[in-house]
């Protein structure tokens, strides 16, 4: 990796997308064609599946305007795809069924689950989330999915396990970015345990009361909303409980700048740009950035324990 990141400050910030800029240079996979009206309307047809119901859930009403579903569905970061922010139409490659979600490590018993098994298994509710990417834009998105709590209780953690890793699908034929040797695939992310025992935690299966579309994370995908972006990993294959933090995709590439909590905090910089405000897609203004995303009298507490700790990057 030292060759790819000695790469990163030979190109000037402004031609990269800052979560790129840490490996290198902007390539050609996953080139996007213009939009247009019509493919902006494509953009929006999820493959069909359940998991997009669900009623909401007045406690989490995000205090802004939801984020138009055309901008929401078109401006999308997953480097699987690409590393530009136009990828949505490359994204529909990803099929979406059939689908298998392992859960394994320190469980009661590892199991190997069709996402429609789970989708059974689970109560799904919509609730309007902040979504604040470490680049400085936001969204406001209704998800629909279940919480995490729910997935405690599929899985079954044993006492030992403190830590949930997300493992994404990396997947050569349909993900042209997965080719790229230039990043450490597969996509991990993970939590601690009492983090995913918080009742914001969230796993969403859908937006926009539709199922979730390839390019925002579907089948299945993490959602933390007092998190920076970069900790919701999309299209997740595989659930493990373990002891162990684990180091993420984007830590392994570049620990100064992406840390294991990632919470958001205007008041701490990430290295290379102010955190103090962000843009909100769809109608460019720019707001300040809220402590925690706004959702600190919900989390704030999971982080008494661990002041010690880089807690915001
Ligand atoms: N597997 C995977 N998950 C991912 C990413 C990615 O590149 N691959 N990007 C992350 C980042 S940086 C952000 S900001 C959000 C973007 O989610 P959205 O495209 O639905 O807005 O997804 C996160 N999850
Ligand atoms: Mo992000």
């Amino acid at each position: 990796m030292h060759i790819v990141r000695r790469r990163g400050w030979e190109i000037p910030e402004s031609r990269v997308t800052p979560e790129a800029a840490v490996i290198g240079r902007r390539t050609l996979l996953g080139t996007s064609l213009a939009l247009s009206v019509a493919n902006m309307a494509v953009a929006q047809t999820a493959e069909v599946g359940p998991g997009g119901a669900g009623p909401r859930n007045p406690k989490y009403l995000a205090g802004r305007d939801i984020t138009p579903e055309t901008a929401a569905t078109t401006y999308n970061n997953y480097y699987e795809f690409s590393e530009g922010k136009n990828l949505w139409r490359s994204a529909q490659q990803l099929k979406l069924r059939p689908w298998t979600v392992v859960i394994d490590g320190m469980v009661a018993k590892p199991q190997t689950l069709d996402i429609d098994t789970l989708l059974k298994q689970v109560k799904l509710e919509e609730r309007i989330y902040r979504h604040r990417c470490v680049e400085r834009w936001a969204m406001t998105v209704p998800w629909t999915g279940f919480p995490m709590t729910e997935l405690l209780r599929v899985a079954g953690p044993q006492p030992s396990a403190k830590y949930i890793v997300f493992e994404s699908l990396a997947d050569k034929k349909m993900m042209p970015g997965v080719r790229s040797p230039l990043y450490p695939w597969p996509y991990i992310e993970g939590v601690a345990i009492d983090e995913a025992a918080n009742d914001v935690a969230f796993l969403s299966t859908g937006m926009f009361g539709k199922p979730l579309t390839p390019q925002n994370g579907g089948p299945l995908r993490v959602t933390l909303p007092w998190k920076y972006g970069f900790k919701s990993a999309k299209a997740l294959v595989r659930i493990s409980f373990t002891d162990k933090r684990p180091v993420s995709l984007w830590e392994q590439i570049n620990p100064d700048e992406y840390g294991f909590w990632a919470n958001v905090n205007p008041g701490v910089a990430h290295p290379r740009w102010s955190q103090a405000d962000e843009t909100l897609i769809g109608d460019e203004r720019t707001v300040k950035t809220v402590i925690y995303n706004g959702y600190g009298d919900f989390v704030a507490g999971l982080y008494d324990g661990r002041k010690s700790e880089k807690l915001f990057t």
